[in-house]
């Protein structure tokens, strides 16, 4: 005989259209639930796909598993997930690194509170290694360093294909999957790998950044691997990560930040110019905080990091794809840019013209792009 609970649960499912249910009325505009599962054949695929890649890595000794530069959580989980992956299952030396800077406060917490073995490379490549793996960028992105090492041999990520990635020997491109670490969790269970409560928290800290606690661009691998993760979860050191102590810098990033943001088209837009920053991942922060402005179409911030420009964009609107714009604005201005759906950035060498005139023509190009006349735009904040 059906429970008051089972029979209440039915009539959720039957739909609140027909019999009532306060809160899938609340929620119907949420769109069909994500089911919280992997695809019936993904766990058939992903062992398929780990034979191939361990065949590709085991003719080798010592790898070298690199992301983009300036990595974010999704891509330092993910480096060190595939050099533990390569290491345990297919008995290799592996070590993961990363170019540039890593300066969001949480990322660096990121990197402390677990300890990961992932290490700052110089531009030069080092010829000990004899297998170069890619992971969370592409080939022909080229946001990352030693530019002249060989072609990558693997290359794992969930952003979009890139035609270039065929050619490397193993390469698993364009997903779907909200975040690389997803990826690279499905590998580490197609080999019965459970990842130590280090890896785990940073790849479970990796799909929650890269989908927004689950809400963004989200499949249902990504919910399946979160919930798989979670048990194995140090979930001391991902308090610490995620409430991190912030410098002095960081406030007056935001002061201006908030300062100088202009808005286009009745608050359609938002555009900041920062200047000069402390570290580059301040202009992706800003982006994505100012994006949540009532009524937005798309943030764009842009800041001046060590002779180069970085740009980034955050959308709300659907009907345009944030990695593609940023391609189309920065690659002619000679920048390399990443990113898709909602969430793009890119960083374009200066070459000596001055920072606000080329992020001037960067604004131009973006206002251009959904139509916006060129303007000083009105202040985020009403100057006192
Ligand atoms: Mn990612």
């Amino acid at each position: 005989m059906a429970t008051a609970g089972q029979a209440r649960a039915e009539r959720c499912e039957a739909g609140p259209a027909r019999l009532g249910c306060a809160y899938s009325m609340r929620h119907a505009h949420a769109g069909p639930p994500i089911p919280p599962r992997r695809h019936p054949n993904e766990e058939a695929i992903f062992k398929d796909r780990l034979r191939r890649l361990l065949s590709v890595a085991r003719a080798h000794r010592s790898a070298l598993v690199l992301t983009h530069d300036n990595p974010d959580p999704d891509a330092v989980a993910s480096a060190c997930g595939l050099a533990f992956l390569l290491e345990r299952a297919g008995g290799l030396d592996a070590q993961a690194g990363y170019g540039g800077v890593i300066g969001r406060a949480e990322n660096k917490a990121l990197l402390k509170e677990l300890d990961l073995p992932i290490r700052h490379v110089g531009r030069r490549f080092d010829e000990g290694y004899d297998l170069i793996c890619l992971v969370d960028t592409q080939p022909e992105v080229g946001n990352y360093s030693l530019r002249g090492a060989p072609f990558p041999r693997i290359v794992i990520d969930h952003h979009p294909a890139r035609p270039q990635s065929a050619r490397a020997t193993f390469h698993d491109v364009g997903g779907p999957a909200g975040a690389t670490s997803t990826l690279i969790t499905q590998y580490l269970r197609a080999a019965r790998l459970a990842p130590p409560p280090s890896l785990a928290t940073a790849l479970f800290y990796g799909i929650k950044t890269d989908t927004r606690d689950l809400g963004r661009q989200v499949e249902g691998s990504d919910i399946d691997c979160y919930n798989w993760l979670f048990p194995l979860v140090d979930k001391r050191a991902l308090s610490r990560i995620e409430h991190p102590l912030v410098p002095k810098a960081y406030f007056s990033a935001y002061h201006r930040a908030y300062e100088r943001a202009r808005l286009y088209a009745e608050g359609q837009a938002c555009l900041v110019d920062l200047g000069e920053v402390y570290v580059p991942e301040i202009v992706p922060e800003v982006a994505e905080r100012l994006v949540s402005l009532e009524g937005l179409r798309f943030s764009l911030a842009a800041g001046t990091f060590q002779g180069e420009l970085y740009v980034s964009l955050r959308l709300n609107d659907k009907r345009k794809n944030a990695g593609k714009l940023v391609r189309d604005v920065c690659a002619p201005m000679g920048g390399s840019a990443g990113g898709h759906g909602a969430m793009a950035g890119a960083r374009i060498p200066l070459e000596g013209r001055p920072a606000a005139e080329v992020a001037a023509e960067v604004f131009a190009a973006f206002l251009g792009a959904w139509k916006i006349p060129e303007g000083p735009g009105e202040p985020l904040v009403p100057q006192a």
